[in-house]
């Protein structure tokens, strides 16, 4: 089980599991993929060399700011370990990702007050929308190790946004920059009927959920 984090006792029956077997680790309607972890991208995977990946922070901050690789790589080094859950229904257990805490850039950048979202894009033109206050505080991460190897391209290497917390279509592939906001602006999928936050234990799936 993830450390800091409590887990509901489950309760009744849930489908065909009884739910004494249902392992707590997984949140309502989802299934664990075990040692399968299937690539979910709307776009063709780009090749992108770690040498000319960027990431940039701007919209409302004090001052915007782009980190190529290596000067993302000289900020403290930080991981996840935990589990990762899609709205397609399909859950990991105890990955581990390797990277850089998102709260390290939002330092250099000093978020304006007035600041309450993000929108979270792609080298490829992905977005996902986030309340500024998911992918702060230690929730949300930039990374480039799965496991101890490099992240591989199909599932957004050089580098990702990572949200564990919330459904894994937050979590956008080739990372390219986030944008502060002061108001939610739909991204990919919440423009395609998907629910704006995404709580896996809430079940938030699509809109209106
Ligand atoms: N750029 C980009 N990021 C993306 C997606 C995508 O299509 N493009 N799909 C999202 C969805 S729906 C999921 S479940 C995860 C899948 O990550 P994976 O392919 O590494 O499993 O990436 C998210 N990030
Ligand atoms: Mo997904």
């Amino acid at each position: 089980m993830t450390p800091g984090v409590e887990y509901e006792p489950t309760r009744g029956f849930t489908g065909r599991a009884r739910a004494a077997d249902r392992d707590p680790r997984l949140p309502p309607g989802q299934y664990d993929a075990r040692d399968g972890w299937p690539v979910l991208s709307a776009e063709v995977t780009p090749h992108l060399a770690a040498a000319d990946w960027t990431f940039r922070v701007d919209g409302l901050v004090a001052e915007p700011r782009t980190w190529g690789w290596d000067e993302a790589h000289a900020l403290p080094a930080a991981e996840y370990r935990g589990d990762i859950h899609c709205v397609t229904s399909w859950s990991k257990f105890g990955v581990r990702f390797g990277g850089v805490s998102l709260d390290s850039f939002l330092a250099a950048v000093r978020p304006l007050p007035e600041a309450s979202h993000v929108v979270a894009y792609s080298h490829t033109g992905y977005t996902s929308n986030l309340p500024l206050a998911d992918v702060t505080g230690g929730r949300a991460w930039i990374v480039w190790e799965y496991g101890d190897e490099p992240l591989p391209p199909e599932h957004g290497g050089p580098a990702r946004l990572i949200v564990p917390h919330l459904y894994f279509w937050k979590s956008a592939k080739w990372i390219a920059g986030l944008r502060l906001l002061d108001h939610d602006e739909p991204g990919f999928w919440e423009q395609n009927g998907y629910h704006h936050r995404g709580d896996p234990w809430a079940e938030e799936r699509y809109a209106g959920d």
